[in-house]
């Protein structure tokens, strides 16, 4: 009964749970009424054992071996599985890369000051990035050189033959892994294509093989697509260094028009929060009875402006129809990705205006003003007047529910490196230390989104609690790092209160909270980048598969998760994913993903319902592979002698 209590409660967010119930008293419909509408979800497809590629099927395969046992061309349970996750894959990879593409292809027109409102904020950054890739700098100039940085990562999104740019920042041993095994990606766009190739009817239908590449297109994705759109917004934008944030519905403003932005791509949301300062703005929205313009986010447009300005952030991904429901939203304005079309309908029941900006993304039902990055202040503005314009029509007063917990985010790899080290002599030595002293059990990188098939946050929040309170330091991104906002955990106070006292006192004595939100779903290639930093530093092994380390997307949804996963198990991380695995229908399939590719690049997958499981079975890999370096051991103090003092010396 308590179980059944538990599984239909929506949420446990408070300020969330307010507006379900403003929206069950309006009558206004919501995910999770849509969900109860599909009654049973059809159980093929939740174990990946449909098929409909070719126009002989769709088929099924029985999971029970009464039915169909094979497709009508004769593909196998297996080849099924591994055909649909293939596909996740090249989705997500696809989702992360053209986003970076654009970033790329906007770096560039502003370096040559066609896309006036954007410029170089961190030249450092750029200078290094130019030093990685071989550009030349000599006695150049920040614009030629960004426009060398550009091209060189625009051009891995056609490379034919490759590696991709990034690759090399790997530690050796696993770039000669995916050399060996022929999973080193030779371009984006190339990848994303051979995937659909592969497992289009009759031809790619060996699940190992199918993984090989598979796993190559993730490697593209993380090491690729959204390491490009990572490492290019900090050069544009700025590098975020840890800073104050609020979240939750709360941030809405009851008197003043609320804006807030939603999707993944920063470049609009960027030239929002310029145009949304000046003060010929501000006095247009007095002049409709506004007290000014409030900006606030959903999703990861919202990370990316939190961690370089800031901005409050409304909610993750099951608020973005709960904040429309407050009555308060003047504007939602839509880039890319994780934007639910229902959007338009729950829009239409308040006078919220809802506003696509992006060819690439327009929603039946909703206003399209085209962004150009080429006139972003202008077409920034076009914006933010319609938003302003739809004040006066506010019906009635707003109900905001009065919910806003602090933050500190802003954890790029850079100042991790600070933090840890000083301006001076920056570097990852100290986290190193405290991992083999012990007093770090080790690290985990916890991400991903909501779905309303759990009770929201609730499995990130156990799972995460457990981990910190066993000593794992948690680098988070996406909306999951919201789930924590929420609960106060991104704040450097939570160590006290939840960490294990190893924990507690690495945070304490470095400033920093138990739980580090490193940015957006694209900036799980910063997660990579940190690994690695910590491989490089020494003393935790020569790989990243070395590292007492693992990762969990608990409450995940989107293909790009599945991509971010596999980019992770294929750079030799264990990940977690909670929920639902499409794969569970094939035994075989599974095992190779969840056994056998353990062998294979020392990262595996595990699927676990219950949070508190899950948390437990990172706690064992990372135990294991502090066994395997020999941190398990205290060192025995030895006390040398004068021969062996003189032996040292020599
Ligand atoms: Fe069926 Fe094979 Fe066609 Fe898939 S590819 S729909 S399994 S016949
Ligand atoms: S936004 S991909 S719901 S994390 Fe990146 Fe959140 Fe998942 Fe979208």
């Amino acid at each position: 009964m308590e179980q059944e209590q538990k599984r239909d409660q929506k949420t446990v967010d408070p300020a969330a749970q307010a507006a379900i119930d403003i929206a069950c008293e309006l009558g206004c419909e919501l995910v999770w009424d849509r969900l109860k509408a599909q009654k049973t979800q059809c159980a093929f497809g939740l174990q990946g054992l449909c098929c409909r590629h070719c126009a002989m099927g769709p088929c099924r395969i029985d999971p029970k071996g009464k039915g169909a046992q094979t497709g009508i061309c004769g593909a196998t349970a297996e080849t099924i599985a591994a055909r649909h996750f293939v596909r996740m894959i090249a989705a997500g990879t696809a989702a992360h890369s053209d986003h970076g593409r654009a970033v790329a292809e906007t770096f560039i027109a502003a370096a040559k000051g066609e896309a006036p409102g954007y410029g170089i904020k961190d030249e450092m950054k750029l200078l290094r990035l130019a030093m990685d890739l071989g550009v030349e700098i000599g006695e150049r100039s920040i614009r030629d050189i960004a426009v060398d940085v550009g091209e060189r990562l625009l051009a891995d999104f056609g490379s034919q033959h490759g590696p991709l740019a990034f690759v090399k920042r790997a530690p050796l041993k696993r770039r000669q892994l995916w050399k060996e095994l022929g999973m080193t990606p030779r371009g984006i766009d190339r990848e994303v294509a051979e995937a659909l190739h592969r497992t289009t009817m009759g031809v790619d239908q060996q699940i190992e093989n199918l993984m090989i590449h598979g796993s190559r297109c993730a490697l593209a994705d993380g090491w690729g697509g959204s390491m490009i759109a990572t490492e290019l917004q900090d050069t544009m934008f700025g590098t975020p260094v840890p800073l104050l944030g609020r979240v939750n519905l709360g941030n809405l403003a009851k008197e003043e028009v609320n804006i807030i932005i939603h999707g993944h791509e920063p470049l609009l949301a960027e030239a929002i929060v310029l145009v949304s300062r000046e003060k010929g703005i501000l006095d247009y929205a007095k002049s409709k009875g506004a007290r000014g313009v409030n900006l606030t986010g959903i999703c990861c447009t919202a990370n990316e402006v939190l961690m370089r300005h800031g901005i409050a952030v409304a909610g993750n991904f099951l608020h973005q129809e709960l904040a429309l429901v407050t009555g308060a939203v003047e504007a939602m304005v839509l880039d890319v990705q994780c934007t639910m079309q229902s959007l338009a309908k729950v829009a239409s029941c308040f006078h919220t205006k809802l506003i696509t900006t992006n060819e690439r993304a327009m929603i039946p039902g909703a206003t399209h003003i085209q962004f150009h990055e080429t006139d972003a202040v202008e077409s920034a503005g076009k914006i933010v007047r319609a938003a302003i314009d739809n004040f006066p029509n506010r019906k009635g007063s707003p109900n905001i529910p009065a919910f806003s917990t602090d933050m500190v985010a802003g954890f790029s790899v850079e100042t991790i490196g600070y933090m840890l080290g000083g301006s001076f002599r920056a570097g990852f030595r100290p986290l190193n230390d405290n991992i083999i002293n012990g007093r770090i059990r080790g690290v985990a990188g916890v991400v991903g989104c909501n779905t309303p098939k759990l009770t929201q946050d609730q499995y990130h929040l156990d799972m995460v609690k457990h981990l910190i309170k066993n000593g794992v330091l948690v680098l988070t991104t996406g909306c999951a790092a919201m789930a924590f906002a929420k609960e106060g955990l991104l704040l450097p106070e939570a160590a006290a209160k939840f960490c294990s006292p190893g924990l507690a006192e690495v945070c304490e004595t470095v400033g920093i909270p138990p739980v580090l939100h490193l940015g957006a779903c694209v900036d799980n290639s910063r997660i990579l980048m940190a690994a690695t930093a910590v491989v490089k530093e020494g003393g935790l092994g020569d790989d990243l598969s070395d590292l007492p380390a693992a990762g969990a997307a608990p409450e995940w949804m989107s293909e790009k998760a599945i991509a971010i996963g596999q980019y992770f198990v294929a750079s030799g991380v264990f990940v977690v994913f909670g929920g639902s695995f499409p794969t569970l229908g094939s035994k075989e399939f599974s095992d190779l993903l969840m056994k056998k590719y353990r062998e294979i690049t020392g990262g595996y997958w595990a699927f676990e319902p219950d949070a508190i499981k899950a948390a437990d079975l990172m706690i064992a890999h990372i135990d294991e592979r502090r066994r395997a370096l020999g941190l398990d051991k205290k060192k025995e103090r030895v006390l040398y002698d004068m021969e062996m003092r003189r032996q040292l010396a020599t």
